[in-house]
């Protein structure tokens, strides 16, 4: 009676793993390494901030917005060459997806984050934070240092 309870209780708690396993749901885990920004060099009351933004998990998130103490607004702006051959900046107005098992480089000359209607926080020697919203990770507060580049 004794063993064929335990062996029952092993099948049990097998079964239960196994099932466990198989309906754990896909899931995104999202963490926002080496923020930093600088000074926009063109626009006087804006800053540029970069990072690299992984996901280990195992299902894409979007990163929708994002705010900052130091900004009156935050926006997601990729560097473009225009027709004339200068560099121009796009509102990226789209949430920018972090692959499952990836990552996305924010970084000077291409992607980045916009600070706009920066105030006297956002300057040169200072941290600020900045928090992104992920779709399904929810926010994420990261130290961002502010330095000339
Ligand atoms: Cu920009």
């Amino acid at each position: 009676m004794k063993i064929k309870y335990t062996v029952l209780l092993v099948l049990g708690i097998t079964f239960g793993l196994l099932l466990a396993a198989c309906s754990t749901p896909a899931k995104p885990s999202i963490s926002v390494e080496s923020a930093w920004g600088r000074p926009s060099m063109d626009y006087p009351t804006a800053g540029g901030m970069y990072m690299v933004i992984k996901n280990s998990g195992t299902d894409l998130d979007r990163l929708i917005s994002g705010k900052s103490p130091a900004c009156g607004s935050i926006e997601v702006h990729k560097m473009v060459t225009k027709s004339d051959g200068t560099m121009g900046m796009d509102l990226v107005d789209k949430p920018v997806e972090i692959p499952a098992g990836g990552q996305v480089e924010l970084k000077p000359g291409d992607l980045h984050i916009m600070c706009i209607m920066k105030n006297e926080n956002f300057k040169v020697g200072s941290k600020i934070d900045l928090t992104l919203t992920f779709e399904k990770s929810g926010d994420k507060t990261v130290s961002a240092e502010i330095r000339e580049k």
